[in-house]
């Protein structure tokens, strides 16, 4: 009797210095082993990252267990300790060994600078499954792909979204077609089945996606290279999931991944936060990566209340405007009417995070702190993102002429830890800045 082909997927681990749970989940790997599920492959999922929390925090985030680990010298002037986050290495070892032989491993990967964790995890899968084959995709592999290539110790290294090439690699690499299952790529987002969410053990929140990519093209987002179209599923189609995972794993915070959640609202979010209240399904939501603030209305910021949007960022970059922004995302007098919409509606100061970006090439210091300022006077908290320089972004040639590390011979110096962009970086006036934001 034939049997279907069998494969691995794995979210390896994160090695860096600083790495905190805020809603993160490896959901396009999540998406890819239900896709193949439902195409016939026997998948076993191993997250790196799937473990208990640390510390817990608000909302079911927290802190992964660590485990201090040299540092690597790129990374030697950063005054905290390097590590492996999420589970052991012995655990994983030991999950390994559990998986029958797959005929090929399928590996994802996130920021370009945690490809140590990458590489480790690829080994050691190595030492358990001597042959098999092993694909890499992900952030990191379609950001980096030649680093990938050389350093990842994958065989094959995939760029872009894996539904859409995952077929003809693994029949390239010999796999014989899974049973019955048709092997095209899915025509829409709506014929995704849902991300497989219950092979995960620890999740405390649901997180989802309602589009995929963004149709601006900001200097320093990779957005475009990820998820070159910008797409979006049904809105029905977003309640029916939310209500399925409710109904299956019983949690209510759901974190949008969206890049452009607010974008056409009247015809997208509103009416999903709409059919949510009819049908009575409470959730409380979060956007972990940044709204754009030019769509809240008087009317969104109204449903965003309604709907129990608890942790709220704004993707600003800078208050500063005119054509030195490096973003497409706002003109003069929309930070404001978004920021007075969202009081007016009931948000506190401390609800509404707004995402400074610190660290660009060429930044003004002084600029920063004017952002700083402004924000506070508008009654909301600034959230300072610090910038990671991004290859094949518009921004990357002035990134590198102003890194002070070789930007280009190895993705760790992309670490935004390091504020590898900012000449005149020191600890002492970043902390200034970080107390400027807190006060
Ligand atoms: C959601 C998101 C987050 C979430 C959490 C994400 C997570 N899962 O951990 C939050 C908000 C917490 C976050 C935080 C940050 N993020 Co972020 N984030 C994203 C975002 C918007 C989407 C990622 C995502 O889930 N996409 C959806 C899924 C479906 O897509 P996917 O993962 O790419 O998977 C697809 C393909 O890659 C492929 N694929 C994936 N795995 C595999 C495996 C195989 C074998 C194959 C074949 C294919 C394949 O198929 C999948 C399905 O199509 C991306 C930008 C983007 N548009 O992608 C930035 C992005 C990844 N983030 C980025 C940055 C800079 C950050 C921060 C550092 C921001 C900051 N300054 O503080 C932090 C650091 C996070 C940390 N924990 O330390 C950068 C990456 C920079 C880098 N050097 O790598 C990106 C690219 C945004 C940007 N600036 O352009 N982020
Ligand atoms: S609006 Fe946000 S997601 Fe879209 S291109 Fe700009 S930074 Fe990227």
């Amino acid at each position: 009797m034939e049997t279907n082909p069998v494969l691995l997927l794995i979210n390896p681990w994160i090695y860096d210095v600083a790495a905190y749970d805020f809603f993160a989940r490896p959901l396009g790997l999540l998406y890819l082993a239900s896709f193949l599920s439902s195409r016939g492959y026997k998948v076993h999922f191993l997250d790196c990252l799937d473990t208990p929390h640390a510390r817990h925090g608000a909302f079911g985030t927290g802190r992964y267990p660590k485990e201090i680990l040299p540092t690597p010298p790129a990374l030697l002037g950063v005054p905290r300790r390097y590590g492996r986050y999420g589970s052991s290495e012995a655990d994983f070892q030991a999950r390994l060994t559990a998986v029958p032989r797959p005929d090929a491993i399928l590996v994802t990967s996130l920021m370009t600078y945690w490809y140590p964790g990458v590489q480790a995890a690829i080994r050691l899968a190595r030492v358990q499954f001597p042959g098999v084959p092993v694909i890499l995709g992900g952030i990191y592999a379609s950001l980096c792909p030649e680093h990938a290539r050389e350093h990842s110790g994958a065989d094959v290294v995939i760029s872009g979204p894996g539904e859409e090439d995952i077929f003809p690699q693994l029949a390239a690499l010999g796999l014989p077609a899974p049973q019955g299952g048709p092997e095209g790529p899915p025509l829409s987002l709506d014929d995704l089945p849902y991300p497989a969410l219950h092979l995960l053990s620890h999740l405390s929140y649901l997180p989802l996606l309602t589009s995929r990519g963004c149709p601006l093209d900001c200097d320093y987002c990779a957005s475009r290279q990820l998820q070159p179209q910008f797409r979006r599923r049904r809105p029905l189609a977003v309640v029916e999931e939310i209500a399925y995972w409710q109904e299956r794993l019983g949690l209510t915070d759901v974190a949008f991944y969206d890049d452009a959640l607010l974008l056409d609202a009247d015809r997208h979010l509103l009416v999903i936060l709409e059919e949510l209240s009819r049908r009575g399904l409470v959730c409380r939501c979060h956007t972990p990566n940044g709204l754009h603030a030019r769509y809240i209305t008087q009317e969104v910021a109204g449903w965003l209340k309604r709907a129990q949007f608890a942790t709220l960022r704004l993707g600003v970059e800078t208050t500063a405007l005119g054509s030195a922004r490096l973003d497409h995302k706002l003109q003069a007098g929309e930070l404001e009417a978004a920021l007075a919409y969202l009081q007016e509606a009931g948000f506190r100061r401390e609800e509404i995070g707004v995402y400074l970006l610190l660290g660009l090439p060429e930044q003004d210091e002084e600029e920063v702190i004017t952002s700083i300022r402004r924000v506070k006077e508008l009654g909301a908290t600034p959230v300072l993102a610090l910038y990671s320089p991004i290859p094949g972004t518009a921004l990357w040639p002035r990134a590198v002429a102003s890194c002070r590390f070789d930007l280009q011979s190895d993705p760790l110096y992309h670490n935004n830890s390091l504020f590898p962009c900012w000449p005149q970086f020191s600890w002492e006036r970043y902390t200034h800045l970080k107390r400027l934001a807190a006060a």
